[in-house]
């Protein structure tokens, strides 16, 4: 449609203003100064909870003519073009060393000033503490309630502490940036309360680009987060809660430590989670730890064994923010890092020929963990208000699409890589985007080879040029080969999916060339980032090194692809199936029908669309007080189905805790990065369905199941499920933590009927 220049102007001020008006209604709403009924009152929120789409109020009403994605006028450049700024590699973080004391507590250095960890919470201390003087245990911040974050009680004591004893440990704090924090070295610095980063230490100030944790099995970490946010929760700029919990996402973790359970905390506390490395299986496959294969590396060329199937090794992962209701909020304003897991197979290291190790692309200086050739890429979409400030709308319940191409929160960078094989740990984090991706050299497709999937080694390598779609916190381990190329070649890494407008999923995929050329109405399509082919770099894992063609190139890459990189887990016939339905149903029952409560809060202004159902029962919204799964004992095998209720929708579901082996979509066609291999998160497709085995073990505790389209998961598409243990505290249901400023209470859960295998008839076996 052709407009004159006066019409086309029109339109562009309106889009203005209506992201401007919608902007000033989402802050005066999240500073509490309006509320949902001021909005109902003026006409502009509808009962069902949505903003009435009217011009200049709404830039999500199609008629403001406002540009896509992000349904606003494009965020700003500031005259910047991509490719003009080396990506940041992300910040690898320094382990301190903990020790046992004689109270069996784990102690940091003594230089450091940190207190203990200890098994149980200083919840404990502080609910126990009788006087004379002030509580020493209490928030040294506010002074109300304790210091500790972490539910007081047996059921949020840190599970098999001996076992899993911390070997060492992080202190990171979360909340506002330090001044100078950017995108691109030419946009303006963001405000501090813009971006919520993490930072090295107690009430320290964050950064970017994200934080990287080098785990290995066999040395269980302790992660301490300080909350220091503001604590005042209309200090947010618009958007983020200033309460956190830190999902370590897919770890095989006690649930204490999942960062799951509701057990967020509050300005001037601390959470301590204890990541134990536990290798799933540890109690029923390999439980002397003989076989070589389920190890991790020891610093010194030599591994150290541990229990478990070797087959559940995990590579990359992620962890970020799960305040339930906030999620998408915390995890876009930075509340998230990367954790690379080593192990015998998988070393970080391509010189050592043991037999064990894969000796995929890395480097060679280091025992283990070596960053030259392995490059972890955390892929995202921001968005900015007109004066470049980072921009998030807390009301969209459909997805969040920004117009900001990001890798490891810098705009569209450039990597410069040598003649040789390199590995890239590919991370979908946006909140609503899916990505397709493809490599480029000068418009031809470079093939790939795909070497795990949601930090799972895949059996087999998988070569191919065109790279399965990527919903939100699916990863894909690739191995790029840049040996053919000479120095001064750029590639770059395409992203050809285009969403539908309303980010209700991906519409189409374009071809390489129509990708390549980009979008007018979506700056996501097309590069997001250039790799240039240079003759030497400076090495980061020691950083005095040169690598250069004549050390690192040709003969001299000695990495290896292996044919094999792992084995099959079988799919055997399950002790019971289960069938899960994500869907919209209306309303919602995440609010207490009497108080009007969600558990735990949500924002007033919350509604849900979205909606779980097992076993073809009524739909539910996510109430953390209600369990709708339970798995009855560890070790059993269990079938499930993922069914996508339709509406044109696609919704990536996570899974916590287990990997489940990818058995079928029904009868349609699968990639061949996902037949039968190990995931954590499946997108269903638009009307379709994925079949999953699953087994639990080793913990138990509450747990949950969701969609990660982090706007529809906030708006409640998710479920807890509850898994037994054998014997113990956790052979019970989890009593539902309900964290305030002054401390946690605890609810008694319900469990759904049809959730619930102990009073289920054999009816229900499929
Ligand atoms: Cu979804």
């Amino acid at each position: 449609m052709y407009l004159t220049g006066i019409e086309s102007r029109r339109r562009r001020v309106e889009a203005a203003r209506a992201r401007a008006n919608r902007a000033e209604i989402v802050k005066a709403l999240s500073q509490g100064q309006i509320s949902r009924r001021d909005l109902l009152r003026w006409g502009l929120f509808s009962a069902a909870g949505l903003l009435v789409c009217k011009n200049g109020l709404s830039p999500f009403a199609r008629s403001a003519f406002a540009d896509v994605p992000t349904g606003a006028p494009r965020s700003p450049l500031f005259g910047i073009r991509k490719f003009s700024r080396a990506l940041p590699r992300l910040l690898v973080q320094q382990p301190l060393p903990l020790k046992r004391t004689a109270a069996g507590e784990a102690a940091f250095p003594e230089a450091s000033g940190y207190d203990n960890a200890k098994r149980l919470s200083y919840h404990n201390d502080f609910n126990a503490y009788k006087g004379p003087g002030p509580n020493p245990f209490r928030n040294p911040i506010t002074n109300r309630g304790p210091m500790e974050g972490r539910p007081p009680g047996e059921f949020f004591a840190h599970q098999r502490w001996e076992e899993f004893f911390p070997k060492v440990g992080y202190v990171f704090s979360w909340g506002s940036c330090v001044a100078g924090t950017k995108f691109h070295a030419d946009l303006p610095d963001q405000d501090a309360n813009a971006v919520w980063t993490f930072g090295v230490g107690k009430f320290s100030q964050g950064t970017m680009a994200p934080y990287l944790i080098k785990g290995r099995y066999g040395e269980p970490i302790l992660t301490r987060i300080y909350n220091n946010t503001p604590t005042d929760h209309a200090a947010n700029r618009g958007f983020g809660r200033n309460e956190t919990q830190l999902h370590f996402h897919n770890a095989h973790n006690a649930a204490e430590s999942d960062g799951a359970t509701g057990a967020h905390h509050f300005p001037g506390t601390f959470y301590d989670y204890l990541w134990g490395t536990a290798l799933a299986r540890h109690d029923r496959i390999n439980v002397d730890a003989s076989d070589a294969r389920a190890s991790g590396p020891d610093g010194n060329g030599g591994l150290v064994k541990v229990p478990g199937d070797f087959r559940e090794i995990q590579g990359t992962l992620w962890a970020h923010d799960h305040r339930f209701f906030f999620t998408a909020e915390n995890v876009y304003k930075g509340n998230l890092m990367m954790v690379n897991y080593y192990s015998g197979p998988d070393r970080g290291n391509e010189l050592i020929a043991d037999g064990v190790n894969l000796r995929l692309p890395s480097g060679k200086f280091l025992d283990y963990g070596n960053l030259d050739f392995d490059v972890n890429l955390v892929i995202s979409d921001g968005a900015t208000d007109l004066d470049g400030q980072y921009f998030f709308d807390i009301f969209n319940t459909d997805g969040f699409l920004g117009d900001l191409p990001l890798v490891n929160f810098a705009y569209a960078p450039y990597f410069e890589v040598l003649p040789r094989k390199y590995r890239f740990r590919v991370l979908n984090a946006s909140m609503s985007r899916f990505y397709r991706f493809m490599l480029s050299a000068s418009g031809k497709p470079v093939p790939i080879t795909v070497v795990a999937s949601d930090g799972n080694l895949l059996v087999q390598p998988v070569t191919l040029s065109d790279l399965d779609e990527q919903g939100n916190a699916e990863r894909f381990d690739i191995i790029v080969d840049f040996s053919k190329f000479s120095v001064g070649s750029r590639l770059h890494l395409v992203n050809r999916l285009r969403m539908r407008d309303d980010g209700r999923g991906p519409k189409e995929a374009l071809s390489l060339s129509d990708a390549f050329k980009g979008r007018d109405d979506d700056p996501l399509i097309g590069a997001v980032l250039e790799f240039r082919v240079v003759g030497s770099v400076q090495s980061v894992d020691a950083p005095s090194q040169t690598l250069t063609i004549a050390n690192s190139c040709g003969a001299y890459d000695k990495s290896v692809v292996p044919p094999l990189l792992s084995q099959q887990i079988p799919i055997v016939t399950p002790t019971r199936t289960r069938v899960i339905e994500f869907g919209r149903s209306g309303d919602g029952d995440s609010r207490d029908s009497r108080t009007g409560e969600c558990t735990p809060n949500c924002p007033e202004t919350a509604t849900f669309p979205w909606s779980v159902k097992v076993n073809g029962e009524d739909a539910h919204t996510f109430n953390a007080n209600r369990i709708s799964m339970l798995i009855p004992k560890p070790g059993e095998v269990e079938h499930w189905t993922f069914v996508n209720g339709g509406g044109g929708w696609d919704h990536p579901i996570h899974l916590h805790f287990e990997e489940g082996v990818t058995m079928n979509r029904g009868g349609a066609s699968m990639a061949p990065t996902e037949r039968q291999a190990r995931k954590d998160v499946w997108r269903l497709r638009p009307s379709g369905s994925v079949q999953i085995q699953v087994q639990f073990g080793e913990f138990g505790g509450a747990y949950v199941n969701h969609c990660h389209n982090t706007v529809h998961e906030d708006f409640a598409m998710l479920m807890r499920y509850q898994l037994l243990a054998a014997k113990g505290t956790h052979a019970a249901v989890t009593p539902t933590p309900v964290p305030t400023a002054d401390g946690v209470k605890f609810l008694t859960p319900e469990i759904l009927r049809e959730g619930d295998p102990r009073r289920l008839s054999t009816a229900n076996r499929t």
